[in-house]
C-alpha cells in the first residue's frame, strides 16, 4: 500500500464539536429553565436505555478541565451550543444572569488557549414553556428565538466571531416532529411542516441581530446533507432519487439559496395530505427573503451517504426506506450508518455547484465505535482513526478541487448523550467514564493532535 502525506491549506480550522443538552448535565441548575429534552428523558419509553442527560459529562462543572484537553490536542477552535433556557428559562423575558455567566467564562477560557468559539444557538433543547406554546409549530417561537439570539450576542458578540444559528433542522422536522423520536416527540407530518420553516425564519430573522451585536462576525448555518448515491445509472432517473433529494437536501438548501422550497417536494406533500392543496400556507410575505439573508458560511454535517439499490421494483416509491442499499461490501458503524468517505468529497463538490456558498465548514463527522478502555486504560479505537483519516482525505480531495472549505470539526468531543439512543452509542475521541467522569484521551484523539500540529495527515496507515 503506498502512502503519500496530504497537506491542508494554512490556516485551515482544526476542531471538535459537542452539544449542551449531551454534554452539559447540571438541567435544573443555577435558574435553567426545563427544556423538551428534560422533558422527553424524564418521561419513560422514549430513550432506549431509559437515561437522561441530567449529569452527562457534567461538563457545566468541569468546563476548565475540558478546555486544558482541548488545548492538549491543539485544537483551533471549538464548536458548542448555548443552551436557549439556561439564558432564558421561560424562553423569553427575564434573562438568567448565571445562565450567562457560565458561557462567558466559557469562551474567555477558550480564547485565553487560542481556541475560537463556535456557539451553535439552537441544538435542539427549546424551552418547554415555548413546546408549551405550540414550539417551532407555531410563528411566536421564531421571535423568540430572535429575542434570545439579540440577548446572546449582546453579551458574547464582543468575542465570538463565528455563529451558527441552527444544528440540523431536518433532524428537529424528521425526528422531532415526524418520527417522535426526538423531542418533542410528536408523529404529526403537516405540524412538522411548520416547524421546519419557523426554524428556517427564524434563522434568516436572527442574522441581523447576530451581525449588529458582534462586529465583524461570521454567521452561518449547519444543515445535515446525505448525498445521493446511485445503486447503478438507472436509479439516477428513479423517482425515489429525486424525492430522498428533495425530502433530506434541497428542502433546507432551496430556501436557504433564494429558491423557494423546491416545487416537485411541494406537490408530493400535496399528494400525500401532509399539506393542503395550496402547499405552505404557513409562509408570510417577506418570510422567503428573509430565510435567504445572505450568510457567510455554510456548516454541513456529514454521516453517512443515502445509496439507492439497483434493482429498484416499480412502484416501490411509495416505501422510500425499502430503497436504501444495504451491502456486505461496506462498512457500517455500530450506529448502523455506511461507511462511505467519497460521499463527502462528491456532497461538498455537488453543493459547491449548486448554490455556491462561499465558504463551508464541515460542522460534524465522525463515528459511533464503542471501543473502551483495555486493562492498560488505553482506548485503541483503530476504526474511528480509519473513518476519520478516510474522510480527513476526502475533504483533502474536495478542496484541491477548488472547495472552498475552511475547516473540519469532528463530532464529538467527548463520549456524550446520544439522544433517543442514550448512552448506548459512542460517538466521541475523548473517552468519559460516566462513574467517575474520568476522561480518557483514545488514539484517535492522540492520532488528530498529531494531523492538527502538522495541519495534514499521511493516507495510508
Ligand atoms: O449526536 C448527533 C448530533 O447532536 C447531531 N448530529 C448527529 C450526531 C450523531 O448522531
Amino acid at each position: 500500500m503506498t502512502s503519500e502525506f496530504i497537506a491542508f491549506p494554512e490556516g485551515f480550522v482544526w476542531g471538535a464539536a459537542t452539544s449542551a443538552y449531551q454534554i452539559e448535565g447540571a438541567w435544573n441548575e443555577d435558574g435553567k429553565g426545563e427544556s423538551i429534552w428534560d422533558r422527553l428523558c424524564h418521561t419513560p419509553g422514549y430513550i432506549m436505555d431509559g437515561s437522561t442527560g441530567d449529569v452527562a459529562c457534567d461538563h457545566y462543572h468541569r468546563w476548565a478541565e475540558d478546555i486544558a484537553l482541548m488545548k492538549e490536542l491543539g485544537l483551533n477552535a471549538y464548536r458548542f451550543s448555548i443552551s436557549w433556557p439556561r439564558i432564558l428559562p421561560d424562553g423569553r423575558g427575564q434573562v438568567n444572569q448565571i445562565g450567562l455567566d457560565f458561557y462567558n467564562r466559557l469562551v474567555d477560557g477558550l480564547l485565553d488557549e487560542g481556541i475560537q468559539p463556535f456557539p451553535t444557538l439552537y441544538h435542539w433543547d427549546l424551552p418547554q414553556a415555548l413546546q408549551d406554546e405550540g414550539g417551532w409549530a407555531v410563528r411566536s417561537t421564531a421571535e423568540a428565538f430572535v429575542e434570545y439570539a439579540d440577548v446572546v450576542s449582546r453579551h458574547l458578540g464582543d468575542r465570538v466571531k463565528h455563529w451558527i444559528t441552527h444544528n440540523e433542522p431536518w433532524a428537529v422536522v424528521a425526528m422531532g416532529y415526524q418520527r417522535g423520536t426526538h423531542a418533542p416527540g410528536l408523529k404529526d407530518y403537516p405540524a412538522s411542516l411548520q416547524a421546519g420553516h419557523h426554524l428556517m425564519l427564524s434563522h434568516g430573522w436572527a442574522v441581523p441581530a447576530l451581525r449588529r451585536n458582534s462586529a465583524g462576525a461570521e454567521v452561518g448555518i449547519t444543515l445535515i446533507l446525505f448525498p445521493l448515491v446511485p445503486g447503478s445509472s438507472d436509479t439516477v432517473v428513479h423517482p425515489a432519487f429525486r424525492k430522498f433529494d428533495g425530502y433530506f437536501n434541497r428542502w433546507y438548501l432551496d430556501p436557504l439559496y433564494g429558491r423557494h422550497y423546491p416545487t416537485d417536494v411541494v406537490a408530493d406533500y400535496i399528494e400525500a395530505g401532509h399539506l393542503p392543496s395550496d402547499g405552505m400556507t404557513c409562509i408570510e410575505p417577506g418570510d422567503l427573503e428573509a430565510i435567504a439573508t445572505p450568510t457567510d458560511f455554510l456548516g454541513v454535517n456529514y454521516y453517512t451517504p443515502v445509496l439507492l439499490r439497483s434493482d429498484i421494483p416499480p412502484g416501490s416509491d411509495d416505501e422510500p426506506l425499502a430503497l436504501l442499499y444495504h451491502g456486505p461490501e461496506y462498512e457500517y458503524t455500530n450506529m448502523t450508518m455506511m461507511v462511505y468517505p467519497d460521499g463527502l468529497s462528491h456532497l461538498l463538490k455537488q453543493v459547491h455547484f449548486e448554490y455556491q456558498p462561499g465558504k463551508m465548514y464541515i460542522t460534524e463527522n465522525g463515528a459511533s465505535y464503542s471501543d473502551g478502555p483495555g486493562e492498560d486504560g488505553r482506548v485503541c479505537d483503530q476504526r474511528r482513526v480509519k473513518y476519520l483519516r478516510d474522510h480527513f482525505a476526502a475533504a483533502h480531495r474536495a478542496i484541491e478541487g477548488g472547495i472552498p472549505l475552511a475547516g473540519y470539526f469532528v463530532w464529538s468531543l467527548l463520549v456524550n448523550f446520544e439522544w433517543n439512543f442514550g448512552y448506548a452509542q459512542r460517538f466521541g475521541i475523548i473517552w468519559v467514564d460516566y462513574q467517575t467522569q474520568q476522561r480518557i484521551p483514545k488514539d484517535s484523539a492522540l492520532w488528530y493532535k498529531q494531523v492538527i500540529a502538522e495541519n495534514g495527515l499521511t493516507t495510508q496507515l
